[in-house]
C-alpha cells in the first residue's frame, strides 16, 4: 500500500502508537495520533512527540475520546495498539467506513526486510525471544530484537536490511491484526488460559497464537511444544513443516530432553546431545522448554551449534520474572512481576525451593485461580493480596482450605506485610497471577516498585 499523502489514524497513544507514527511519517503519510481516553493532556502527548525518535511533532494531528464521523471518511488506514480490543464503538465505527486495520506489527513487517523469526505463546515467550536474540547477535552482524518485549518493531522495521535477522515477540494482541506478517521460523511455546477477557474463549486465543504461523509456507517452519495437546492438534493444520521440542517424551525428529537432562537434537544429520540443563543458567523445566524452542529456531536459521550451546551456557534470567532481588534478614525476596497468569505464576511458585510468602492479585482478566491455589501445595504459607483479584483470589483460596491471607491495600504495604509474615531461611515472591493495569502502567513498573519497597525495608 502507497501512503504517501494519505491520511492514516494511528490508535493508541503509547509505545506502539508514536513507533507507527514515525514509520508512517517516513512513508509520507499525513497522521492522526487518537487516543480513546480522553484524560491525557495535549500538551504531555505533544511533548512525547517532540522527544520520539523520527517524528515531526508539528506535523501530526491530535485526537482524543470519541473519534467523529467525519475524521473516518478520509482514512485510507488505522494503525492499531495492540492495547485495544477490536470490540470498541471507534473500531465498529472505522469498519462502517470499510477503513482498512492493521496492527502495528502489519505496519512494521510491510516495511521490514531481512529475515524474521517470530515467537508468541502464553509464558517463555520475553525469555526465549531475548535468547533466540542473543544466539542471532552471536552470529550474524544485524539483529534487532523486537516486538511485545517492549521495543515496537515499527520503530525498528526501517532500519532493517536485506541481511539482517528480526527476532520478534508477538502477543496475541498484535497478532489478532496481521494480514500479510510472516516470519521465516515461528514459534508457539504454549497455549493456558490467559487474556480470556479479550478473547472469551481457549479456542479463538489458541487460534490467535496459531496466527502466527497462518502465511509461512511449506519450505519454513513453525517450532512447537510437543506436550501441549492444543499445540499437536493445531499442528496438522499447518502449511508449513512443524518441528517439535519436549520436555517428556523421545521425539524421532525434533529437540528433547531425557531422563539424565541431557537435550537431545534430532534434525537433519544432527542425531545427539548438545548440552545438559545443569550447564544452563536458566532454572526449571519451563526454562529447559524455553531453551529447546530456542534450540530448534536457532538450528532452523542456520546457527552452528557451538554458537547457540555456548550462548544458551552464558544466557540469564530476564528482569521480573523469577528475578533474585536480595536478601534481608534471612529472606530471599524474588521478583515475578511478569508472572501476569495463573500458569506463569504456577512456575515460580514450582522453582521455590523454601516455605514462601506470596504476594499476589491485581487486574482482573477473567481468570480462574483453582489450578493456581492448588499449586501452593505445602510451600504457600502466607497470601499477601492487592488490587481488583484480591477478594476473588480470596474466596478461591478459602475454598481450598488456604486461610492465612492478608489484604494490602498498596505494593508497598503488601511488601511490609509479607516481610512481617516470613521468617528467616524463607522467601517473599511477588508473582501477582494477574495483569499490572488496575495499580500500574505496567508489570515492569510494578517490578520495578516491588524492589524498590524492598530495597527500603
Ligand atoms: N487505548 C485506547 N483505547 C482502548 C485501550 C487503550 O485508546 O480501548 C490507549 C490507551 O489510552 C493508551 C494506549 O492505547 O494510551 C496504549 O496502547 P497499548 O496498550 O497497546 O500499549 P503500548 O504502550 O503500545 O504497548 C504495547 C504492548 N502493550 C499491550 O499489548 C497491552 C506492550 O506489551 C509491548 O511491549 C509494546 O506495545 C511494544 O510492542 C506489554 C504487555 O503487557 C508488555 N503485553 C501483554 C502481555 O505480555 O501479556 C499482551
Amino acid at each position: 500500500m502507497n501512503l504517501n499523502g494519505k491520511k492514516v489514524l494511528v490508535a493508541g497513544a503509547g509505545k506502539s502508537g508514536l513507533g507507527s507514527v514515525a514509520l508512517l511519517q517516513q512513508k509520507g503519510a499525513s497522521v492522526i495520533l487518537y487516543d480513546g481516553n480522553d484524560k491525557l493532556n495535549i500538551q504531555d502527548l505533544k511533548d512525547k512527540l517532540s522527544n520520539a525518535e523520527n517524528v515531526n511533532a508539528s506535523m501530526v494531528e491530535i485526537l482524543l475520546g470519541d473519534l467523529p464521523d467525519e475524521v473516518c471518511s478520509n482514512l485510507e488506514l488505522c494503525v492499531i495498539s495492540p492495547g485495544i480490543p477490536l470490540d470498541v464503538p471507534f473500531v465498529e465505527k472505522l469498519k462502517k467506513y470499510n477503513v482498512n486495520i492493521w496492527g502495528e506489527i502489519e505496519l512494521a513487517y510491510r516495511s521490514a526486510k531481512g529475515k524474521l523469526v517470530g515467537i508468541t505463546g502464553t509464558n517463555g515467550k520475553t525469555t526465549t525471544t531475548a535468547l533466540v536474540g542473543e544466539i542471532m547477535k552471536n552470529y550474524f552482524e544485524s539483529v534487532f530484537v523486537v516486538g511485545n518485549i517492549g521495543i515496537p518493531y515499527a520503530l525498528m522495521a526501517d532500519k532493517t536490511t536485506d541481511e539482517s535477522v528480526t527476532v520478534a515477540e508477538i502477543s496475541s494482541f498484535q497478532l489478532e491484526t496481521i494480514e500479510a506478517f510472516k516470519p521465516d521460523v515461528s514459534a508457539v511455546l504454549n497455549i493456558t488460559p490467559d487474556h480470556l477477557n479479550r478473547h472469551k474463549t481457549m479456542e479463538n486465543y489458541g487460534k490467535t497464537k496459531m496466527k502466527v504461523a497462518m502465511n509461512q509456507e511449506s519450505s519454513s517452519v513453525c517450532v512447537l511444544n510437543y506436550e501441549d495437546e492444543a499445540l499437536r492438534e493445531y499442528a496438522k493444520d499447518l502449511k508449513c513443516k512443524p518441528l517439535f521440542f519436549s520436555s517428556k517424551t523421545k521425539l524421532e525428529e525434533g529437540i528433547y530432553l531425557d531422563e539424565n537432562n541431557d537435550i537431545w537434537c534430532s534434525y537433519g544429520d544432527i542425531n545427539k546431545p548438545l548440552m545438559n540443563t545443569s550447564e544452563m543458567k536458566l532454572v526449571g523445566i519451563h526454562n529447559a522448554e524455553n531453551v529447546m524452542a530456542a534450540m530448534a529456531m536457532s538450528i532452523v536459521m542456520g546457527v552452528p551449534l557451538d554458537v547457540l550451546v555456548d550462548t544458551i551456557k552464558n544466557f540469564n534470567a530476564v528482569e521480573h520474572r523469577i528475578e533474585y532481588v536480595t536478601e534481608k534478614n534471612g529472606v530471599v525476596y524474588y521478583n515475578d512481576s511478569k508472572g501476569t497468569n495463573t500458569d506463569a505464576s504456577i512456575k515460580a511458585l514450582e522453582a521455590m525451593s523454601k516455605k514462601t510468602v506470596l504476594i499476589a492479585g491485581g487486574y482482573d482478566k477473567g481468570s480462574e485461580f483453582d489450578e493456581w491455589v492448588q499449586a501452593f501445595k505445602d510451600k504457600v504459607k502466607c497470601l499477601v493480596l492487592i488490587g481488583v483479584t484480591a477478594n476473588k483470589i480470596a474466596e478461591t483460596a478459602r475454598k481450598y482450605g488456604f486461610e492465612n491471607i492478608v489484604f494490602a491495600s498498596t505494593l508497598k504495604d503488601a511488601v511490609i506485610e509479607a516481610s512481617k509474615a516470613a521468617c528467616e531461611g524463607e522467601v517473599v515472591l511477588l508473582s501477582p497471577a494477574c495483569a499490572s493495569w488496575d495499580m500500574f502502567d505496567s508489570y515492569e513498573q510494578r517490578g520495578d516498585l516491588f524492589k524498590e519497597y524492598v530495597n527500603e525495608l
